[in-house]
């Protein structure tokens, strides 16, 4: 069985629990409490020097970091990753687009504001963040314009990505209402065959061990 270490209010853990979810893989989640400083101990470090969730074991004992990568590999061989060499160029564009304008902004945004506070001295950098997550909110919704799905007709690894910070933005402050095509989207994506809440992706789920910070 796969095992995730992972957070449940983590979007990023979101999406590896939602592919393999989507494509039968039942998994294990150990629990890595980010708030409580339990992706930074040296017990987790040993096993991701990254320090972050999520991390993924595969049954055959192989661990992987970074969650679109997971995404991609979880999802080969299925629908949700495209092969068409136009379609699968367009996925590779929006999953760094995710992780390079608009995972960096809007989830950190929100996980200062919704779970660990502001920190310190970091009003500049909130308000920076809140500037560049509107723009790539505003991209993502000129994306979506016209479009059912991100790539090509139907849900793919790009989808999920996107999706698992934008659905939760408004608990950062950013105003979904101002995106009419991303809402329209987010309703397609939760009306996907198979597709589960977040809570409940995580509560189903087997926890086999809590790693909390000494
Ligand atoms: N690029 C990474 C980002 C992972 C990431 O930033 N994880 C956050 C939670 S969503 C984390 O572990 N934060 C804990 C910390 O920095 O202490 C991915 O997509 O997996």
């Amino acid at each position: 069985m796969h095992q995730l270490y992972g957070d449940p209010i983590s979007g990023n853990c979101f999406k590896v629990a939602l592919i393999l979810h989507l494509t039968d893989r039942p998994f294990e989640l150990i629990e890595v409490p980010v708030v409580k400083g339990a992706a930074k101990t040296d017990a987790y470090r040993a096993l991701n020097p990254d320090g972050r969730v999520p991390l993924l074991r595969f049954p055959d004992g192989r661990l992987m970091g970074e969650s679109n990568a997971m995404l991609c590999s979880l999802a080969r061989g299925t629908a949700y990753r495209p092969t068409d060499p136009v379609l699968e160029d367009r996925m590779f564009e929006l999953l760094f687009f995710e992780q390079y304008s608009h995972e960096p902004n809007i989830a950190t945004v929100r996980f200062w504001k919704a779970f660990a506070g502001v920190p310190e001295g970091k009003a500049d950098v909130l308000a920076d963040k809140e500037n560049a997550g509107r723009h790539a909110l505003s991209v993502l919704d000129r994306g979506l314009q016209g479009r059912e799905f991100l790539v090509g007709d139907a849900l793919t690894v790009a989808d999920i990505a996107l999706f698992a910070y934008t659905h939760v933005a408004e608990q950062g402050g950013f105003a979904l209402g101002d995106y009419p095509a991303i809402q329209a989207w987010l309703a397609r994506v939760e009306a996907h065959p198979g597709f589960m809440p977040m809570p409940r992706l995580f509560a189903d789920a087997p926890v086999a061990t809590s790693m909390l910070a000494a």
